[in-house]
C-alpha cells in the first residue's frame, strides 16, 4: 500500500520547505517522495540530494533541460510508476500551498475507490484557504469555463496536489501534453476520453482542503493567464466527441 508524490522542482532551492519535508518522510515511512528537478539553473539538485541523503522514502530525478510543469509532471509520474510500484500516485507543488499533512487524508479518500482524488480550494467558513482576491476570481471565471470545455460539474482544475490509482497513469500520462499550464484540464479530458464522463462523475472526488496558502513566487505570469482561452480552445479542440 504505497503513495508515491512527485514533486515538480524549477529553481526551488530558496523556496523548498526542506524540513517540512524530511519531518514528514520519517513520520510517514509509507508515502514516498520523487523530486523532479527541470533543468533548474540554480543549486536546486544540490538541495534534493542533500535532502534526499539519509531518507530512504525521498528520492529525486534529474531532468534537462528545462521542459516545464506539465513535462516533468508527466515524464516523472511515468518513471514513478515503473520504478517504484506505487498504488496511488500524484503530484504535489513544491511550495507547499497545500501543506503535506493533507496527504493522509487524500490517501483515505483514494481508499474508498476513487481513481483520483484532487485538491478543491474552497474557500469557506472554518477552513483556512487564502488567496489573493484577483486571484481568486480570475479562478472563478476560469473554472467556470473549463467546466464547460470538458462538459463536467468540475469546481476547480487547478490545484497543484492532485492523486491517481497507478493503473490509471499509462492511459492519463503517456501522451505529451498540447498545453503548458493547462494540463490538469487536459488530464480530467483525457479521463473522461479513456473512461467516459460518467465514470468522470464518479469516480473522481474534488476534496475540499482545510488549508491552502497563495505562497508566493509563482512562476505564472500574467501572460499565462491571457494564453489560457485560447489553451482551453485547443483543449475543446482536440478532446471533444468526433
Ligand atoms: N518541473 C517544473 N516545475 C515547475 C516549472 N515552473 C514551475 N514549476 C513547479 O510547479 C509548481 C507550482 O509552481 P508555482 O510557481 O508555485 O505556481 P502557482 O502556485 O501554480 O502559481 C512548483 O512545484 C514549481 O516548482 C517548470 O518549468 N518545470
Ligand atoms: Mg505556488
Amino acid at each position: 500500500m504505497k503513495t508515491l508524490i512527485i514533486v515538480p522542482c524549477y529553481n526551488e532551492s530558496q523556496r523548498l520547505p526542506r524540513e517540512e519535508f524530511a519531518s514528514f518522510a520519517t513520520e510517514h515511512p509509507d508515502i514516498e517522495f520523487l523530486f523532479a528537478n527541470d533543468g533548474s539553473t540554480d543549486n536546486t539538485l544540490e538541495v534534493l540530494r542533500a535532502l534526499c541523503d539519509g531518507h530512504g522514502n525521498l528520492h529525486y530525478l534529474d531532468l534537462q533541460p528545462n521542459g516545464g510543469k506539465a513535462e516533468a509532471v508527466r515524464r516523472a509520474m511515468l518513471e514513478g510508476v515503473s520504478a517504484y510500484k506505487p498504488q496511488y500516485i500524484g503530484f504535489w507543488d513544491a511550495d507547499l500551498a497545500t501543506p503535506l499533512n493533507e496527504i493522509p487524508l487524500f490517501v483515505e479518500w483514494m481508499g474508498k475507490g476513487y481513481d483520483m482524488v484532487t485538491g478543491l480550494r474552497l474557500m469557506r467558513l472554518g477552513a483556512q484557504v487564502r488567496r489573493k482576491t484577483s486571484r481568486h476570481y480570475l479562478g472563478r471565471v476560469f473554472a467556470t469555463c473549463a467546466s464547460l470545455v470538458l462538459n463536467l460539474p468540475v469546481y476547480d482544475t487547478q490545484c497543484g496536489a492532485k492523486l491517481y490509482r497507478a493503473e490509471t497513469v499509462p492511459a492519463l500520462f503517456t501522451e505529451k501534453f498540447i498545453t503548458r499550464w493547462l494540463f490538469d484540464v487536459e488530464l480530467l479530458a483525457r479521463y473522461c476520453r479513456e473512461y467516459g464522463s460518467e465514470r468522470a462523475k464518479d469516480k473522481v472526488y474534488e476534496y475540499p482542503l482545510y488549508q491552502w496558502i497563495d505562497v508566493a513566487g509563482s512562476r505564472l505570469k500574467g501572460r499565462d493567464f491571457l494564453k489560457a482561452p485560447l489553451e482551453l480552445l485547443g483543449i475543446w479542440r482536440k478532446y471533444r466527441r468526433q
